[in-house]
């Protein structure tokens, strides 16, 4: 899945270059990271997650945040109107234990990327 999806960007950005458009044009967003961390252990669930990517990303597809029983607890996910690389999500219904927060967006070049990342909270 990940090799394919570098594959497809490889060919994309190298029929960019031999239109002769700069390849800055072909904006491809990579996963800078999340708030809460993948692999912490916060107290409780915060209010609001954040997903940090390194490019503006064109549409948020899908944001769901699991507990370990399998309940979604996001309320609300959208892109940060102040900053196109950041994904905001509002949480709801807090629980003690681990999460998976799995996202799928698409980023300004067309290109889809999901993926997970895990966190645990000690309280509900
Ligand atoms: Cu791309």
């Amino acid at each position: 899945m990940r090799r394919r999806s570098r594959i497809t960007h490889a060919i994309t950005i190298a029929a960019v270059v031999a239109a002769g458009v700069p390849a800055g044009a072909a904006a491809h967003a990579s996963l800078v990271g999340t708030s809460p961390p993948a692999g912490s252990v916060v107290m409780r669930l915060p209010a609001t997650v954040t997903i940090r990517f390194d490019q503006a990303l064109g549409t948020v597809t899908s944001v769901r945040l699991l507990d370990a029983s399998g309940g979604n607890h996001v309320s609300a996910a959208g892109l940060d109107p102040r900053d196109a690389r950041r994904v905001v999500v509002r949480t709801t219904r807090p629980v003690a234990g681990r999460y998976q927060l799995r996202w799928s967006v698409v980023a300004t070049d067309g290109h889809r990327q999901q993926g997970t990342v895990s966190f645990r909270a000690r309280r509900p």
